[in-house]
């Protein structure tokens, strides 16, 4: 059993070592994606004739319309005519974000540009489906008016385009997988074939630095069958195909997912919990929906917004922020709103964010995160320490100054040794949702290995107990400190309820009444790595029920401000004397060994305190006042 723990423990410990060692191999960036590696922040845009309804994109298939309704019911009357490109291209410029992502075509089928591709028509099949010639919006192509804004503002236009299409011709939408059953065979091959040429138009007539793919998700590796035709190898021929158009464009992982196609992958609104192991980017939605939906108030704070793109970045992504606008083309007050917010954080922040990447350290600090780049490290500080100090592991750089992108001139005394970089911090934070701090340096800053740290701690009562069921017993914990060579493996402990229990330096838990606690060793390396272990005490007397025995025990005189206490017991004498400070905690020790004798209290400083004379058997308790 023993044997097998520890080879448990060398495994977690060889785990750990290589987790360490793989977050410090970072991938390659390809020349054409350095651009969106350094970005980080971008707006994507939920937009298409589902905007007219209200009720999200996806409301074709979560509401059941059929396509003729659909089409002269919700697309028919979608009419952005207040859309204005240089607005949104402003408020994507001032929110800090470098690169756009909107939707050509989304799940319904309908196409945001004019297309020639014949077969994506309505039911009828008079009409093309697409915004200039389904609707009475007009002639204008606002793929190009958002394209040559976003060139005016210096931001990198991208396309979204769904391969799944539930209006088009070939499919019908199937009700269970969400997905689209094809027709047949034949339709399959015509589909894509068509899909391609419009993927042609897109690109030779936008050239979108990034293709965003999605609607890929009945994906198979093997053949396609009628209700999982879309297969990887599909997805290959796509990111080829596109590619042959465009040499620089940069696709994402959806053009067939989970089978490491694309360039990059996407995990939708969520933060993956260490850096992956190619580009990644997090999409993410500022209420819960995407394409507008009247009703969804339920936006996020820009504090949470702004918390999450760091947390991103730290662990070496990007961020695509959603905005879905109304029909009319106009951006919900409440995103403009956010976004601005946003965009103020930047306006003073964003060095921390652009061309910033991976956390050189390990761990994540309890106060926020951490973001690089040659020459500086940032710390992003969320919860600020109440004890006035910011601690961050030593660096192998060698540090030039410390300061607060709020207040760049100041600079922050610091102190560099056993293993961290403490900070001496003002009282209140310059920034309450986030303080940058940078650590000038030279070279790329990176983790110090001088020190070892504790990565794990397991705490284990004498003999495996766990339990405490002997009227005022004890029972001595131990903490293990992993990995076993750390250069600091003490620890300090508590519990969490002192009327319980209570703990001293050496873990020697003492009972005082019934209940369950929860030990806790904190190792003293400030790595703030725990170690917990539930104990549960029973057989307990409570409150007047100490007092019992009282009358074997004689303190006198009543203590005060003597310096020495005279303790006679009658019967059979207790074996130890312990005083407790008002948290519970021991603060003197003594092994009796007579009926009678002396202890000297002279070097307790003035307070409360509790003198408890015991043996395995019972307690005597009394007060103790020293002035
Ligand atoms: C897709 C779309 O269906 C949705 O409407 C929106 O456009 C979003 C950005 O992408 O939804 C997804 C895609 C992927 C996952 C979940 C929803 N996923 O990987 O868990």
């Amino acid at each position: 059993m023993k044997e097998h723990s520890y080879r448990l423990y060398a495994l977690i410990i060889l785990m750990i070592q290589i987790s360490i060692h793989a977050s410090k191999a970072q991938y390659t960036i390809p020349p054409r994606m350095e651009w969106w590696y350094e970005a980080r922040f971008g707006m994507f845009i939920h937009f298409g004739s589902y905007s007219y309804l209200g009720h999200g994109e996806w409301a074709f298939s979560e509401e059941n319309w059929t396509k003729s309704a659909y089409q002269t019911q919700v697309s028919a009357n979608f009419n952005p005519s207040d859309f204005n490109a240089g607005t949104i291209a402003r408020l994507a410029k001032n929110a800090g974000m470098k690169y756009l992502v909107i939707t050509a075509k989304h799940h319904e089928g309908f196409c945001m540009w004019e297309t020639d591709v014949q077969s994506f028509k309505d039911i009828t099949g008079t009409t093309m489906y697409d915004l200039p010639d389904y609707t009475a919006f007009g002639t204008r192509d606002i793929l190009q008016e958002l394209k040559d804004s976003c060139e005016a503002q210096d931001i990198k236009f991208c396309l979204y385009y769904s391969i799944l299409d539930w209006n088009h011709s070939s499919q019908e939408i199937n009700r269970h997988t969400y997905y689209s059953n094809m027709a047949s065979e034949s339709a399959r091959t015509d589909y894509i074939a068509d899909m391609k040429v419009q993927l042609n138009e897109l690109i030779t007539r936008y050239h979108p630095a990034v293709m965003w793919f999605d609607g890929d998700w009945t994906y198979n590796a093997g053949s396609p069958t009628l209700s999982s035709w879309w297969t990887k190898s599909d997805g290959e021929d796509l990111y080829n195909y596109l590619r042959s158009l465009d040499t620089a464009v940069i696709i994402n992982e959806r053009v067939c997912r989970s089978f490491s196609l694309g360039d990059f992958d996407c995990p939708e609104k969520e933060v993956p919990d260490t850096p992956l192991n190619r580009p990644w980017e997090t999409c993410q939605t500022m209420n819960n929906s995407w394409g507008y939906k009247i009703w969804d108030q339920n936006y996020k704070t820009p504090a949470t917004l702004i918390r999450e793109m760091v947390k991103v970045v730290s662990r070496d992504g990007n961020y695509l922020l959603n905005i879905g606008p109304k029909g009319d083309g106009t951006v919900p007050e409440q995103s403009v709103k956010v976004l601005n917010q946003i965009g103020e954080w930047m306006a003073v922040n964003s060095e921390s964010i652009y061309a910033a990447t991976r956390s050189p350290f390990a761990s994540e600090p309890v106060w926020g995160y951490y973001t690089k780049k040659p020459g500086k490290l940032f710390a992003h500080v969320f919860e600020w320490p109440d004890n006035g100090i910011l601690k961050i592991p030593s660096l192998v750089n060698s540090i030039k100054k410390i300061y607060t992108l709020t207040e760049t001139t100041t600079s922050i005394s610091f102190a560099d040794s056993n293993g961290y970089i403490r900070l001496s911090l003002p009282d209140t934070a310059p920034d309450p949702m986030n303080t940058v701090f940078v650590l000038d340096v030279s070279g790329i800053p990176e983790a110090s290995s001088e020190f070892i740290k504790v990565t794990d701690i397991v705490i284990t009562g004498e003999n495996g107990a766990k339990t405490i069921d002997t009227y005022g017993g004890s029972l001595q914990l131990s903490a293990t400190a992993y990995p076993l060579d750390a250069t600091d493996n003490t620890v300090s402990w508590t519990v969490s309820d002192t009327n319980v229990a209570c703990i001293d330096a050496e873990g020697l838990l003492t009972a005082k009444q019934d209940g369950t606690i929860t030990v806790t060793a904190v190792a003293n390396d400030e790595s703030d790595i725990r170690g917990r272990l539930r104990i549960t005490i029973s057989n307990q007397t409570t409150g007047d029920q100490q007092f019992r025995d009282q009358t074997t025990v004689r303190i006198f005189p009543n203590p005060n401000e003597h310096g020495i206490l005279n303790i006679i017991q009658t019967g059979k004498p207790k074996s130890e004397l312990v005083i407790y400070d008002i948290y519970g905690c021991p603060v003197m020790k003594h092994v009796i060994s007579e009926k009678s004798f002396s202890f000297d209290i002279s070097s307790l400083s003035t307070g409360f305190y509790t003198i408890r004379i015991s043996d395995d058997a019972s307690v005597f308790i009394h007060k103790l006042i020293k002035s």
